[in-house]
């Protein structure tokens, strides 16, 4: 097993982002003992640990998972939907429907695709891409959308992150942005980190977002589905919620945004002052 120390100083050193770098230390303060788990790591000798200071403190215990430990896990696991329509080319067509709308996205390999497309698009940065806040995209989306009321604003959710704050549904609901749609990319999966899966294949999405207070709800899984919803969205007032059933899976060279968060929030702002 790898020392906590010495895996905080490697930290330091490489002078890695917050986050990472201060969570030893975070852990350390609120007393919760852990162990580093690595590529080498013996899952054996970690479980019996764990087990040992749970059962001698009923209080947590970590394991703080050092990146890439998983990376030559291969996943057994079968897709939850039957769906077949890609999240790329989901997303390549609702950016084209999207338009001029003030777009944002959710975190993940969804914001990931949104700031490739651009590129690929030959389109300008301009979309507030959330990065770390998952489940918080709606609110995020409704902001922008009551301090823009003329705008429409296109919130691009996921349905892991759709789950986790629901009770931003009947928020949106009551305040009734009308130039809001919120799309729910559902692939009944945390894709982005693993493919676990959601209760997202057993949701009535439709029946809580009208529930919520929402005026409309389509569903679509092929392209052309997609744009007849869509359509058939925009002749009513919002907020208005639109799943798109995909499949899970993503370019294997996928990479990430080459500016930073706080260069994308700005292009972000122009766009919507412009
Ligand atoms: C508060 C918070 N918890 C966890 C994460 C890590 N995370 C990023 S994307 C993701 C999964 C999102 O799942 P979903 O919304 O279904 O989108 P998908 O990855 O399937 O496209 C997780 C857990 C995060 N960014 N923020």
């Amino acid at each position: 097993m790898i020392q906590p120390k010495a895996f905080v100083d490697a930290l330091t050193n490489q002078g890695l982002t917050k986050q990472g770098r201060i969570t030893p230390g975070q852990l350390d303060l609120l007393e919760i003992p852990y162990q580093i788990v690595d590529a080498d790591s013996d899952p054996d000798t970690l479980a019996a640990w764990a087990r040992q200071q749970l059962d001698a403190t009923r209080a947590p215990v970590a394991l703080l998972v050092k990146k890439g430990a998983f990376a030559n896990y291969k996943s057994q696991r079968q897709p939850a939907t039957q769906a077949t329509l890609r999240r790329e080319a989901a997303l390549d067509i609702l950016l084209d429907l999207a338009g001029d709308a003030a777009v944002v996205s959710t975190p993940g390999k969804t914001s990931r695709e949104v700031f490739e497309l651009r590129v690929a698009r030959g389109e300008p940065q301009r979309d507030f891409l959330t990065v770390g806040g998952m489940g918080h995209t709606a609110s995020i989306a409704l902001g922008v959308a009551l301090g823009q009321p003329q705008k429409r604003v296109v919130c691009i959710d996921g349905d892991g992150s759709v789950l986790m704050h629901l009770g931003a549904l009947p928020i949106i609901g009551s305040l009734k942005p009308a130039h809001f749609t919120h799309v729910l990319l559902n692939n009944a999966a945390h894709e982005s980190v693993g493919g676990q899966p959601t209760v997202a294949d057993r949701t009535d999405f439709k029946a809580i977002a009208l529930a919520s207070g929402y005026r409309a709800y389509a569903v679509a899984a092929t392209p052309d589905e997609l744009q007849a919803a869509w359509q058939q969205l925009a002749e009513q007032p919002g907020p208005v919620m639109l799943e798109v059933q995909i499949t899970t899976g993503s370019r294997a060279d996928l990479g990430r945004p080459t500016s930073t968060p706080r260069d994308n929030k700005h292009a972000f702002m122009d766009w919507l002052n412009r």
